[in-house]
């Protein structure tokens, strides 16, 4: 119909912006399960190395886990745990421990 002309300047706009509604992406805890035969020296540098923890807060959880079971090593978006699942996984095979770590939702 020809009425549109391309948008000039002082033309009246009415814009209603959106709120940001930015979604918190969901969380997972990374966890170590305790075993018999992992040395405890080598959880502590296992937490030192990939959780980046001192040395007494990695102590500190190597022994909460040694003594409860189990026990949350950091909490991370979804991307970021699985690849500490993995690389954690990997480093105790391939140093020949059973040490197993696993994630769950927070
Ligand atoms: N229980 C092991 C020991 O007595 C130490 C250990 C602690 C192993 C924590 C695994 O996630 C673990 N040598």
């Amino acid at each position: 119909m020809g009425t549109s002309k391309t948008p000039q300047y002082g033309d009246e706009l009415i814009v209603q912006e959106s709120k940001p509604r930015l979604q918190k992406p969901p969380l997972f805890k990374v966890i170590l399960l305790n075993d018999d035969y992992t040395p405890m020296e080598f959880v502590v540098m296992v937490v030192q190395k990939f959780f980046h923890k001192n040395r007494e807060e990695a102590t500190r959880i190597m022994l909460h886990v040694h003594q409860r079971g189990i026990g949350v090593c950091g909490i991370y978006t979804r991307e970021v745990a699985e690849m500490k699942v993995r690389r954690v996984t990997l480093f105790s095979s391939e140093n020949q421990h059973p040490l197993q770590c696993t994630m769950e939702p927070e």
